[in-house]
């Protein structure tokens, strides 16, 4: 009688503990889950959002409230990864980051690493691990990444003081010899277009952006010069958006070549090893309404 209590009261106490652990594993994974709802609460647009109506249709614009803020929480500023793939967190004030689920759009931040194509990242808390798998299995040396906010329609959000532009270098493995990351250069990075585009799906039409850093640009300081397929390069004097009419862009492939130029329309570099960040190419294709957009769009 005494044991049989004795052991009934065993299986009470593991029991309560099971159940303690329980409760204590799982609370973290529901967290988890909360979090990655994203933000603000339950992935919908802030309240205070204004609707683009018929400049841009279908989209919203919320922010900034005063000057933004953008820096890395992590990885650390010139240290070495520990392994190979690097998952960025953020830390913003002064601009709302946030996907609506429903209407599958939301104002995020542009992440590149190196000067390969952005990746756009909704969730900057988060270790940031885009679906590309572009910031996985990296070569050993030198890197680089840098990020700036954007809105739903991936515009840069543009602040001359270059505070909601944040930039750092990394390491994998070590250092690569002999290279050099100089952050008070002049520095040119490319945005927009990227990747695949449905004919006329914007009234205003293609968005060329870029972000501009440690450089103004106007008709006698630095300026930006682009050229699609081979075309004459045209000369941007304004750190604005360039606007493409779509009648220039009829279905097909096409190559950009964005660079920053100086008063004299001198290409002015900026090296990361053999990388000159100043200068990008990139191809983007205009669909046909009868074209599927490709897998990864
Ligand atoms: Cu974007």
């Amino acid at each position: 009688m005494c044991r049989s209590s004795a052991s009934a009261r065993l299986t009470l106490v593991s029991l309560m503990l099971i159940a303690l652990f329980v409760i204590s594993c799982s609370q973290p994974v529901a967290n988890k889950n909360a979090e990655n709802k994203n933000t603000p609460a339950n992935g919908k647009t802030p309240a205070d959002a204004k609707p683009m109506g018929s400049v841009a249709p279908g989209y919203f614009s919320a922010g900034p409230h005063g000057n933004v803020s953008l820096s890395f929480a992590a990885p650390e500023n010139e240290k070495s990864l520990t392994g190979n793939a690097v998952n960025p967190i953020f830390n913003i004030t002064g601009y709302p980051i946030y996907k609506d689920e429903e209407r599958n759009k939301g104002q995020h931040i542009h992440v590149i690493l190196d000067n390969e194509p952005y990746e756009a990242d909704y969730q900057p808390t988060q270790p940031f691990k885009p679906e590309s798998g572009r910031f996985e299995n990296l070569k050993e040396g030198t890197h680089t990444l840098r990020a700036f906010p954007s809105r739903e329609w991936h515009e840069s959000i543009k602040q001359e003081d270059g505070a909601n532009f944040a930039f750092l270098t990394f390491y994998v493995n070590a250092k690569t010899p002999n290279v050099t990351v100089d952050k008070t250069k002049p520095l040119l990075t490319y945005s927009r277009p990227k990747g695949e585009y449905r004919f006329k799906d914007d009234p205003r039409g293609l968005m060329l952006d870029f972000y501009v850093t440690n450089a103004r640009i106007s008709a006698n300081d630095y300026k930006v010069q682009y050229s699609i397929n081979g075309s004459r390069p045209q000369i941007v004097t304004r750190w604005e958006p360039v606007w493409i009419k779509w009648e220039e862009l009829p279905p097909g492939e096409y190559k950009v070549v964005l660079d920053l130029v100086d008063k004299n329309n001198k290409p002015v570099p900026f090296m990361v090893g053999h990388l000159d960040y100043n200068h990008t190419e990139r191809t983007f294709k205009v669909l046909a309404d009868s074209e599927k957009f490709s897998s990864g769009h």
